[in-house]
């Protein structure tokens, strides 16, 4: 069985730790969003691909689900005391991976292999790829006018009102190889409850993923888990968006968001008395505890998805 998972940030990188501690190394390929990737004191940062990493080996800072466990801060606390920018926090052991990150880069060797190795080094057995080896970048349009994401997300604290997105580079923009091999291989697609907006739709639209998903074969299945529980975002601004973009922020509009590509729907106990309406969208629905405060919950829910999905494991 080959289950492809879809990953933003912190919600993506714990269901792909549920899926990872109950499937073989083979069988699990996490293609990860590479558009909010940025240039910050000339690193290339990437932050949805190194949370998923730093998850997958138990090395992620428990609090802020970004980042490094044990961080210190003493680079960045003394670039700012020399007028340096100090908005985007990067730790002492997190920068080590932007420094070793951009030198290979530089040497010209891809996201795709870099990526490989380092959870290589981190003892990632699972395989963790970039949905592109080239560079795309999310840009967020605002009544401010067009930001890029990480000044949006966190310079910006996601306050500018959102009017639209678009994913710079998209358009010429390839699948890695092995991202495009792993989808045309795979018996499910798992879409992890991440911003449907900003960490899903790059990744679907730079693997072709539309509502008729060409590279899956007949009777496939793609399952979406809801980033939404009762109306509210379990982190971060998908619920604000929605609401911004004039729609009413539910699993219901998530399951719509996802129409004609999903087949199977899981969404939170509280939100059961949606679950007719998303049937109505033509999906199976699955009603369960979404909510992944623990490494047990992780376990569990990827066990149900993995279940629902008949997947036996
Ligand atoms: N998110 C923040 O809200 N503030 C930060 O200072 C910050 C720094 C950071 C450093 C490295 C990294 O890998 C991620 C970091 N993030 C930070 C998270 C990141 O901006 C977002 O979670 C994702 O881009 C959205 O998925």
């Amino acid at each position: 069985m080959k289950i492809v998972a879809l990953a933003g940030g912190v919600g993506g990188a714990k269901l792909a730790h549920g899926l990872a501690q109950i499937l073989k190394p083979e069988e699990l390929t996490v293609i990860v969003n590479t558009g909010d990737d940025f240039e910050h004191y000339g690193l290339y940062i990437c932050p949805d691909l190194d949370t998923v990493c730093y998850t997958l080996a138990g090395l992620a800072n428990p609090e802020t689900g970004w980042g490094r466990a044990d961080e210190s801060w003493n680079a960045i606390e003394n670039a700012s005391k020399l007028g340096g920018p100090a908005w985007f926090k990067l730790g002492d052991r997190d920068l080590g991976t932007h420094l070793e990150r951009t030198r290979r880069l530089k040497a010209g060797d891809s996201l795709s292999q870099i990526t490989q190795d380092f959870c290589k080094a981190w003892g990632i057995q699972h395989t963790v790829l970039p949905m592109s080896d080239q560079p795309i970048r999310t840009m967020v349009d605002t009544d401010e006018g067009e930001l890029a994401f990480q000044e949006y997300f966190v310079h910006r604290r996601c306050e500018p009102r959102v009017k639209g997105f678009r994913f710079e580079g998209a358009d010429e923009a390839e699948p890695a190889a092995k991202a495009r091999e792993a989808v045309e291989s795979a018996d499910a697609v798992v879409i992890c409850p991440s911003n449907p907006w900003v960490s899903v739709d790059p990744v679907l639209k730079i693997l072709s993923l539309t509502p008729t998903p060409l590279p899956l074969g007949e009777g496939n299945r793609v399952v979406a888990i809801s980033p939404i529980i009762g109306g509210e975002a379990i982190k971060g601004p998908a619920a604000k968006m929605y609401r911004e973009l004039r729609i009413e922020p539910s699993a219901l509009a998530v399951a719509k968001h996802y129409q004609g590509l999903v087949t199977h729907f899981v969404m939170d106990t509280i939100d059961s008395q949606l679950i007719e309406s998303v049937r109505g969208l033509n999906m199976q629905a699955l009603v369960t505890n979404t909510l992944m405060k623990s490494h047990v919950d992780r376990k569990q829910l990827a066990s149900e998805v993995l279940q629902f999905i008949g997947v036996t494991v």
